[in-house]
C-alpha cells in the first residue's frame, strides 16, 4: 500500500469518513508547499547549519546572534508565505468535523491563519478556535526571556542589521535584562505539559491518526501516533518519503501534502 492510487486513497478516505474522533499530525512537510524549507533533506540546511546545530540551548549559550539570526531570516521568510491547499483542507475538516483535533510540530502559524480563513468563509469566524493547532513546539513570533521565562510580546528583529549588532545590543528582557530568545522548543528542553497533554489525550482517543508530512525522528511527536495504534485505530501517514512510521502505516499515500489531504478529506 504505498502508492497514492485511487484505491489507497478511497481507502483511506473510508476510515476518515467512518471515524468518531481523528488526531492530525502536522510536520515541515505540510508546510513546504508554501514556501517554507523543512528542517531536513534537501534545502533543509541555513548557511552550512543543521537544525540540531541551531535549535538548542547550547547554540543560543555559545552564539546567541547567530541564533537569532537564523530565527530573524525565518520570521521574515514565514511572513511572506501564505497557507496552502493542505493547511485549508484540515482547516475544513477541523471545523467540519466535531471529534478532530490538529497538533503540529510547525512554529509557522499557517495552520492558524488557515483557520481564519476557512472560519471566516463558512461563515463562522467565532468557531475558527476548534481548527486552531495545539503547536508542539511554539510559535515562531513569539519571544520569551531566557532568563527568567516571562513573555516579552511581539520583538522585532531584523534579519538584515543583526549580523552588525553586537551581543550587548540584542534585546533584552525589560524585567530582569536577561536575552530574550525566540518563544520555540529546543533540543533537551520539556514541551508544554499542558499541550503535549492534550495532543496525547486526543491520540489516546482518536479512531484515525493522520499524520502528514514530518520526517517522524523528533520526540515525543514522533511517538503520539503509536498511542492511536495502541488503541486499535488506524494511521494514515502522507510523505512523498517513508519515514520511521510508514511500516505502521494502515495506509501511507506517497505523495505531497498539497496534493493528497484535500483529495483525503473534502
Ligand atoms: C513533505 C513534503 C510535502 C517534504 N508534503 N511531506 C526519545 C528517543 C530519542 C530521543 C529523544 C526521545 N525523547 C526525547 C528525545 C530527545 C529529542 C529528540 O527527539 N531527539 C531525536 C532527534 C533523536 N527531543 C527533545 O529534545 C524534545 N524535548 C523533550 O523530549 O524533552 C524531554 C527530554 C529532553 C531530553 C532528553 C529526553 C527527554 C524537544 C524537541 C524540540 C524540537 N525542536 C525543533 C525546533 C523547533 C523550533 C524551530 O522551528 O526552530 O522542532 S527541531 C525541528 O524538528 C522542529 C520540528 O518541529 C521537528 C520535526 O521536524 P519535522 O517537522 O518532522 O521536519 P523534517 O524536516 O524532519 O521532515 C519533513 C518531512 O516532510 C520529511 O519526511 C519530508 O519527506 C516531508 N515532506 N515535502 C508532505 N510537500
Ligand atoms: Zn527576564
Amino acid at each position: 500500500m504505498s502508492d497514492p492510487t485511487h484505491a489507497a486513497i478511497e481507502r483511506a478516505r473510508s476510515l476518515i469518513d467512518a471515524a468518531d474522533r481523528i488526531v492530525v499530525l502536522t510536520g515541515a512537510g505540510v508546510s513546504a508547499e508554501s514556501g517554507v524549507p523543512t528542517f531536513r533533506g534537501a534545502g533543509g540546511l541555513w548557511k552550512t547549519f543543521r537544525a540540531e546545530e541551531l535549535a538548542t540551548p547550547g547554540a543560543f549559550a555559545r552564539d546567541p546572534r547567530l541564533v537569532w539570526e537564523w530565527y530573524a531570516w525565518r520570521r521574515a521568510l514565514v511572513s511572506e508565505c501564505e497557507p496552502n491547499a493542505a493547511h485549508f483542507a484540515l482547516a475544513r475538516l477541523a471545523l467540519s468535523r466535531e471529534g478532530t483535533t490538529l497538533v503540529t510540530q510547525n512554529v509557522d502559524g499557517l495552520h492558524a491563519r488557515a483557520a481564519h480563513e476557512v472560519a471566516d468563509e463558512m461563515a463562522c469566524p467565532g468557531d475558527a478556535t476548534r481548527a486552531m493547532p495545539l503547536e508542539l513546539h511554539g510559535d515562531l513570533f513569539a519571544t520569551r526571556c531566557n532568563d527568567c521565562g516571562r513573555d516579552a510580546g511581539e520583538v522585532t528583529v531584523d534579519a538584515t542589521s543583526i549580523t552588525t549588532k553586537s551581543v550587548a545590543e540584542l534585546p533584552r528582557c525589560a524585567r530582569c535584562g536577561g536575552l530574550l530568545r525566540p518563544g520555540v522548543v529546543w533540543f533537551g528542553e520539556s514541551l508544554d505539559p499542558g499541550v503535549l497533554g492534550a495532543a496525547t489525550a486526543a491520540a489516546e482517543g482518536a479512531d484515525v491518526a493522520l499524520v502528514v508530512g514530518t520526517s517522524a525522528l523528533v520526540h515525543p511527536a514522533a511517538g503520539l501516533a503509536a498511542h492511536t495504534l495502541a488503541r486499535g485505530g488506524a494511521l494514515i501517514e502522507v510523505n512523498p518519503d517513508a519515514t520511521p512510521l510508514s511500516d505502521r502505516a494502515t495506509v501511507a499515500l506517497r505523495g505531497t501534502a498539497g496534493a493528497i489531504v484535500p483529495a483525503l478529506v473534502d
